[in-house]
């Protein structure tokens, strides 16, 4: 039987796709499959839709927080390297045709700052949402607003002279790399375990990583001025990152450094938020 106020949830990352059953009261059910990087967006969807098999019939609508640049139900890549999706991809119509119900699209990151806003670590107040784990996603909201379209694509703000992207100095990505340059095969949660035990090269990568991020986060306070900033992500959240970051921000003139705090609903942030936003779209409240 179709329950009014169940929304399915789908985040689609640049790693994996999180399909859940989400009640105002919270997550009834969830699975997460691969995003397998080489199918494409149609059996994206596909995988999607048959992990929300035993759910089907039971929701009414459906809340798409992905990875990209979403604007008017249409998807699109803004670092491929992150997720190569096509220029344009009509991701709600498809949506909508595939599961015969109404749907909404966002982009992952601004979905999970509704998300953290309405029901985490904003307690219902402005803020400025950070993950950083295999990119930089960012989420904006002001004035009890969430900012859509390009805003909060920290990780596509330039670092240095050469032009690179920040998330391609900062997120796992790159501390992966520049382990591979220190002649250590090492991700990033190896980075961090090396760090904690005292490894001159990984406690640099770690350093640089952190300097970056307090950058960016004193960027946003004199950008936006928000009440706070929330971390999340693998990388926001590793061991001694909020520390780090929080100690590398020195006062703006008589002003404090904004508070970094620390996300609260981890990799569900991004389905709890978009579920709330589908629920008061769909009763056809104002966001
Ligand atoms: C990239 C960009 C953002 C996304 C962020 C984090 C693409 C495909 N994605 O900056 O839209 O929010 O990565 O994405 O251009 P994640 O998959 O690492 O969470």
């Amino acid at each position: 039987m179709t329950d009014d106020k169940a929304i399915l949830a789908v985040d689609i990352g640049g790693t994996k796709t999180l399909v859940a059953l989400v009640r105002a009261s919270g997550v009834v059910g969830e699975v997460t499959v691969p995003t397998r990087r080489e199918d494409g967006p149609d059996r994206w969807l596909e995988a999607a839709l048959v992990a929300a098999g035993p759910w089907r019939g039971r929701f009414s609508g459906i809340g798409l927080a992905v990875t990209g640049f979403v604007r008017d139900g249409r998807w699109s890549a803004m670092n491929p390297a992150t997720l190569g999706i096509p220029p344009d991809y009509p991701l709600v119509s498809r949506v909508e045709a595939l599961f015969s119900r109404p749907a909404i699209a966002v982009n992952d990151a601004q979905a999970a700052a509704w998300g953290e806003h309405a029901l985490g670590a904003g307690q219902g107040e402005d803020l400025v949402f950070l993950t950083i784990s295999t990119g930089i996603g960012g989420g904006i909201v002001l004035n009890g607003r969430l900012r859509e379209g390009l805003a909060g694509h920290f990780g596509l703000t330039t670092e240095g002279e050469d032009g690179d992207l920040l998330e391609d100095r900062v997120s796992g990505r790159w501390m992966a790399a520049e382990a591979r340059r220190h002649g250590q095969a090492a991700d990033a949660r190896q980075v961090f375990a090396s760090a904690a035990m005292g490894e001159a090269w990984a406690m640099d990568i770690v350093a640089a990583s952190a300097r970056r991020v307090a950058r960016l986060c004193r960027n946003i306070q004199l950008a936006l001025d928000p009440p706070r900033i929330v971390l999340g992500g693998g990388i926001g959240l590793a061991e001694g990152v909020i520390d780090r970051v929080r100690a590398l921000m020195p006062p703006l003139g008589p002003v404090a450094p904004v508070p970094v705090c620390r996300a609260e609903l981890g990799v569900r942030a991004g389905i709890l938020g978009v579920a709330d936003m589908a629920r008061i779209a769909f009763s056809g409240a104002g966001r």
